[in-house]
């Protein structure tokens, strides 16, 4: 026996060693390069495109909770007709403005029918505001639903005759009591008001308009001639000094009022 045929069986264990090797790295280094697919659990056990979609979107998806804010709200100031045009100009964060919506007075919902897409349009008055001031409210909506605050018109006197409008506030005197007095129980409290055109309500208040003592409108047993009365009963207010206060509206909705002092 020679000293190759000793050699063989050693270098044949050692290439057999060699290769196992080689195999072992070769597929231990494929299974840690192979990516994870969509159907390929990473682990925390989800797919890990999945995931990164799902966060992706939660990222970009903003809410619109912001108004729109109107700017400017033009109308005629007298109008000869119950159909008064106006313009809205308003803005909002998104960009776009989606509605617009004039009332008279009455905050609109977001599924109200009245919206329209125009800034521009024509608002019908009901026949009763013929003769007097009024004022409209304008509002605007984006997509989201969010309405901007009201947007109040200017003054708009509406006369159907054509005639001139009245700017003249009522006249107010207290005649009962007198500034200064000392009351108790309950006392008349009494108002002289006299309008250009006619009286329509006079309102009477103590404490800065906190107590309303009553309301005496033209025509009504508490009014005579230029006269109106209501009754303050001072049982309900603690000693001391108070403010009692008259205000008196026209029939075109303009104001005046009086204040005087008086001790309980
Ligand atoms: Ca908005
Ligand atoms: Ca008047």
């Amino acid at each position: 026996m020679n000293s190759n045929s000793k050699q063989n069986p050693i270098i044949m264990i050692l290439l057999v060693v060699i290769l196992a090797l080689v195999a072992y790295l070769v597929i231990n280094s494929t299974t840690k390069t192979t990516p994870v697919g969509e159907n390929q659990s990473a682990a925390a056990g989800k797919p890990k495109t999945n995931s990164n979609t799902k966060h992706t979107t939660h990222n970009n998806f903003v809410v619109d909770t912001i108004a729109p804010v109107i700017t400017s709200f033009t109308t005629p100031s007298t109008s000869h007709s119950l159909s008064i045009p106006y313009s809205i100009v308003a803005t909002d964060d998104s960009g776009i403005v989606t509605g617009y919506i004039v009332t008279m007075g009455t905050r609109p919902t977001a599924s109200d029918l009245g919206w329209t897409t125009s800034a521009s349009g024509t608002y019908v008055l009901p026949a009763s505001v013929d003769g007097k001031m009024m004022t409209l409210n304008a509002y605007a909506k984006d997509a989201a639903g969010n309405i901007s605050n009201a947007f109040s018109s200017p003054t708009i006197y509406v006369t159907l005759s054509g005639g001139t409008p009245d700017t003249i506030p009522p006249t107010v005197n207290i005649t009962s009591p007198m500034d200064g007095d000392v009351v108790s129980g309950i006392v008349p409290f009494t108002v002289s008001v006299t309008d250009n055109i006619a009286v329509k309500s006079v309102y009477f208040y103590a404490d800065n308009g906190a107590i309303n003592v009553g309301r005496c409108d033209a025509g009504q047993a508490c009014n005579s001639l230029s006269e109106y009365k209501a009754y303050l009963d001072t049982t309900k207010l603690t000693p001391g000094m108070h403010w009692l206060t008259v205000q008196a509206y026209d029939t075109t909705g303009n104001e005046n009022e009086q204040w005087i002092q008086v001790t309980i």
